[in-house]
C-alpha cells in the first residue's frame, strides 16, 4: 500500500461540477505550459535517436488492413453494425488488428466443430462477442477485479463499454453485469481504458479515456457507488467529467488511456497519459490531489521519436533485489522504473528499465539502445494493450495483456467471440541480467495441473522427431529442459549469426546447433504442428546467441489464419540449460523461455490436430548436436468461468463458486475425479 501519513483530499459526496473559473485557469496554465515544452520538444526532436530495433519481429498485419466493407457472414447476429474498416490509428482504438483475413480472402470452410474447439477453458473469455484491452485491474476486500474493453452487441470491436468479472484467485471467475456504459456527452463514443487507484484509506478511484458526441479523447473520473460492495458492482461517474481534456497542440485522438496514480514525495497523486507529437511518442504527466484538478507538468515523462501514438502507458517500480511487487508508489533506493508503451503503429508491447526522477519528472532508460518502442517487448507474438497492477494480497505485480484473434473476422463472427485475456503473469526484474523482466504465469495457474507425465533424459538425434503420450493434448502445461552435446556445441564453427525468428525458414531451417523443441497441436502425421523452440546461433569469436520461436507456418491447413514465424533473441546465463514452459489451452500457445526473460504468446486454428487428434512430439532439426530433453506434462482442468450466481445462498458461500455439469450442482473445489470427469465435459457448458 502507499505511505499512509500522506493526506490527500477525499472527494465530497453528491459532488457538483467544479467552479469553472478555477478549471479555466487550469486550463490556461496547462495551455502555456504544453506550448513551451512543444517547442521545447520539438526543437530537441531527433535529440534521442531511434536505433536498430532488436529482434524486433514486427509482423505489422495493419499494413495488410483491407479497405472494404466488413462482409461478415449471413449468420452475424447484429447485421445493422457492419461498417466499412476504418484505420486503427485514425479511430484511436483497437479494431481488429489483422485484417489480412477480410472480406476479399476466400474463407476456410470452418465447421462448428472447428470452431468450438477454439473456445480456451482456462483463459478469460466473457461469454460471447468481443473484448479487447484489461482495464482497471485491482484487488479490492477480497476479490480480483478485471474490467475489459467489451462490446455488447458483436464480435467486431464497436459500442465500447467496460465488461467486469471477478475472481478470488485469477483463474475462476464470475461475469458480472456492466461496469460502465457509454451514457454520457463524454464518453457516447465509447468507455475506453483506464486504470484503477487504490488510496490508502482504501477507497478506489478509476479513471478511463472518454471518446466524446464529438471523437474527443478525455479523462473521466468513476468511483464506486458503494465503497463496502465487495464486488463493486456499481459505479458512479463523477458529475464534473470529463477531468482532463488534449491539452493545446495535441490531437483530440491522440490522448489516452491514463496509468494508476502512484504517490510523489510531496503527496501529490501523478498519473500518465499516453499521447504523441508528430511521429514522437510520448507520456504527458499530470500531478493532482484530488482526481479532479490536475497540473499538466513540463515536460514528458519519456518520449520516443519515430514510434508514434503511444497508448496503455505502463508506469510502475520493480525491485532490484528479490522478485517481490512493489506497490506502484514505492520509490526509492533498490528501485528500478519499468516504462511500457503499447505501439499503435505495429501493435506490440514495449518496455524499457530505467531510472525515475520524481523531482525534474522524468524517467531514463538503463539503455537507449533498447528504449521504449525500440527495443524489449513483452511478448513476440500477440500480446496487446497489457496493464500490471500490484496485487497486496500476494505481494506481487502482475500482468495482464489482451490476445487478440489472428484468424479472419468471418470466423469471429461465426464462432460469436473474439480474443482472450493472456493468463495473468507476475513481472518482476531479471536480478541475473538486470536487463530484462520475468514473466511467468501466476502461481494459481497450477491449482488447475491435473494428471502428469514425466519423461526424463530423451536424446534427440539430428533430424529426429518422437511422439510423446500425454494423453489429450489441447489442454497442457509443459515444463521442459533441453541439453546440446557439448562436444558439437564445441567442435561446430560459426553458425547463423544473423538468425531472426520471423524471417526465417521457421522450424524448418536447419542450422548446427537448432532448432529444437516442441511440437504442440500436432496430428500424427504432421500435417499440422505448432512448433515452440530454440535454436542457437554461434559467432566468430565462440559465443553463442539463444533464439525462443514459435512457427505458426502449418499450424493450420486453413488459408484464412496468420501463419507469421514469432519470437527473438532469449538470454542463457552460465551454466544454465534451454527451458521453456508452454500452455497450450485450444487456440492459444503460450511459450516461457529461461523463467520468462522471452515470451511468445500465438493464436492457432488448426482443423486436423484438436480434439482427441491433438498430439504433442519433441523434435530435433539441428544439423550437428544431439539434444537431450526432460520433461513434464500436465493435463490442465477447466477454469470456471460463468455468471454470477442469481442465488443469495450461492452468493454468500464467499470463495467455492459452485458450477453445473449437465445440469447438476457441484461444489469446484471437489475431489480430483469429479475435476476430472469436469475437465471433459465443463467447457461445453460454455459453448
Ligand atoms: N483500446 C482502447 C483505447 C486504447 C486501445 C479502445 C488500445 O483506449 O488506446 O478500445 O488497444
Amino acid at each position: 500500500m502507499a505511505d499512509s501519513n500522506v493526506s490527500y483530499n477525499p472527494l465530497p459526496d453528491g459532488e457538483r461540477p467544479r467552479p469553472t473559473r478555477r478549471r479555466s485557469i487550469v486550463l490556461v496554465l496547462s495551455g502555456l505550459l504544453v506550448v513551451g515544452f512543444l517547442v521545447a520538444l520539438l526543437s530537441d526532436n531527433g535529440s534521442i535517436a531511434p536505433t536498430n530495433v532488436i529482434d524486433n519481429d514486427n509482423n505489422n498485419v495493419n499494413d495488410n488492413a483491407q479497405n472494404g466493407l466488413n462482409d461478415v457472414s449471413s449468420s452475424s447476429k447484429d447485421p445493422e453494425r457492419l461498417r466499412p474498416f476504418t484505420s486503427a490509428s485514425s479511430a484511436g482504438v483497437s479494431e481488429k488488428s489483422n485484417r489480412r483475413f477480410g472480406a476479399r480472402t476466400a474463407s476456410y470452410p470452418w465447421t462448428n466443430n472447428m470452431l468450438s474447439w477454439q473456445r480456451t477453458a482456462f483463459h478469460f473469455q466473457p461469454q460471447k462477442n468481443w473484448m479487447n484491452d484489461p482495464n482497471g485491474p485491482v484487488f479490492y476486500k477480497g476479490w480480483y477485479h478485471l474490467f475489459y474493453q467489451y462490446n455488447p452487441n458483436g464480435a467486431i470491436w464497436g459500442d465500447i463499454v467496460w465488461g467486469h468479472a471477478v475472481s478470488k484467485d485469477l483463474i475462476h471467475w464470475y461475469h458480472l453485469p456492466l461496469a460502465m456504459v457509454a451514457d454520457q456527452w463524454y464518453d457516447i463514443m465509447g468507455v475506453w481504458t483506464g486504470s484503477a487507484t487504490i488510496l490508502p484509506d482504501g477507497k478506489l478511484m478509476m479513471l478511463y479515456t472518454g471518446s466524446t458526441n464529438e471523437s474527443v479523447q478525455v479523462q473521466n473520473l468513476a468511483y464506486p457507488a458503494d465503497p463496502s460492495d465487495p464486488l463493486l458492482i456499481k459505479w458512479v461517474k463523477y458529475p464534473g467529467n470529463p477531468v482532463l481534456v488534449p491539452p493545446p497542440g495535441i490531437g483530440a485522438k491522440d490522448f489516452r488511456d491514463p496509468t494508476t496514480a502512484w504517490l510523489t514525495s510531496e503527496g501529490k497523486w501523478r498519473i500518465a497519459i499516453g499521447s504523441r507529437i508528430n511521429r514522437t511518442g510520448i507520456t504527458f504527466v499530470y500531478d493532482t490531489k484530488d482526481f479532479i484538478n490536475y497540473e499538466l507538468l513540463r515536460g514528458v515523462l519519456h518520449g520516443v521519436p519515430n514510434t508514434g501514438m503511444w497508448e496503455c502507458v505502463d508506469f510502475y517500480p520493480v525491485s532490484t533485489t528479490g522478485e517481490h511487487g512493489l506497490d506502484t508508489s514505492h520509490n526509492g533506493p533498490g528501485v528500478k522504473h519499468v516504462v511500457k508503451a503499447s505501439m499503435d503503429d505495429d501493435r506490440h508491447d514495449y518496455y524499457a528499465i530505467g531510472t525515475y526522477h520524481e523531482k525534474n519528472v522524468t524517467w531514463v532508460p538503463d539503455n537507449p539502445e533498447i528504449d521504449v518502442g525500440i527495443g524489449i517487448r513483452y511478448d513476440y507474438g500477440l500480446f496487446y494493450a497489457s496493464k500490471t497492477f500490484y496485487d497486496q494480497n500476494k505481494k506481487r505485480r502482475v500482468l495482464w495483456g489482451w490476445i487478440g484473434e489472428s484468424d479472419s473476422e468471418i470466423a469471429d463472427v461465426k464462432k460469436g467471440w473474439a480474443s482472450l485475456q493472456g493468463i495473468p503473469r507476475t513481472v518482476a526484474l531479471d536480478t541475473k541480467t538486470g536487463s530484462n523482466l520475468l514473466q511467468w504465469p501466476v502461481e494459481e495457474v497450477d491449482s488447475l495441473r491435473l494428471t502428469s507425465k514425466e519423461f526424463k533424459k530423451i536424446e534427440l538425434k539430428p533430424g529426429s522427431v518422437m511422439p510423446l503420450d500425454v494423453g489429450s493434448a489441447t489442454q497442457l502445461d509443459i515444463v521442459a529442459e533441453f541439453e546440446l552435446d557439448k562436444a558439437a556445441l564445441e567442435k561446430t564453427a560459426e553458425s547463423n549469426v544473423e538468425f531472426s525468428c520471423s524471417s526465417s525458414e521457421g522450424s524448418a531451417e536447419r542450422g548446427a546447433l537448432g532448432p529444437f523443441g516442441l511440437l504442440v497441436l500436432a496430428d500424427d502425421s504432421l500435417s499440422e504442428q505448432t512448433p515452440v523452440y530454440f535454436y542457437i546461433a554461434k559467432g566468430k569469436d565462440g559465443s553463442l546467441k539463444t533464439y525462443f520461436c514459435t512457427d505458426q507456418s502449418r499450424s493450420s491447413e486453413a488459408n484464412d489464419v496468420n501463419k507469421s514465424k514469432y519470437g527473438s533473441f532469449v538470454p542463457v546465463l552460465e551454466g544454465e540449460k534451454f527451458s521453456m514452459r508452454v500452455l497450450v489451452d485450444h487456440s492459444i500457445v503460450e511459450g516461457f523461455a529461461q523463467g520468462g526473460r522471452t515470451t511468445i504468446t500465438s493464436r492457432v486454428y488448426p482443423t486436423k490436430a484438436i480434439y482427441g487428434a491433438a498430439r504433442v512430439f519433441l523434435f530435433n532439426n539441428a544439423t550437428g548436436a544431439s539434444v537431450t530433453s526432460s520433461l513434464k506434462a500436465w493435463q490442465m482442468n477447466s477454469a470456471f468461468i460463468r455468471p454470477y450466481p442469481d442465488d443469495d445462498d450461492e452468493r454468500h458461500s464467499g470463495t467455492e463458486p459452485t458450477y453445473e455439469v449437465r445440469g447438476s450442482k457441484t461444489k469446484y473445489l471437489g475431489n480430483l475425479l469429479t475435476s476430472s470427469l469436469l475437465f471433459l465435459n465443463a467447457r461445453n457448458n460454455f459453448l
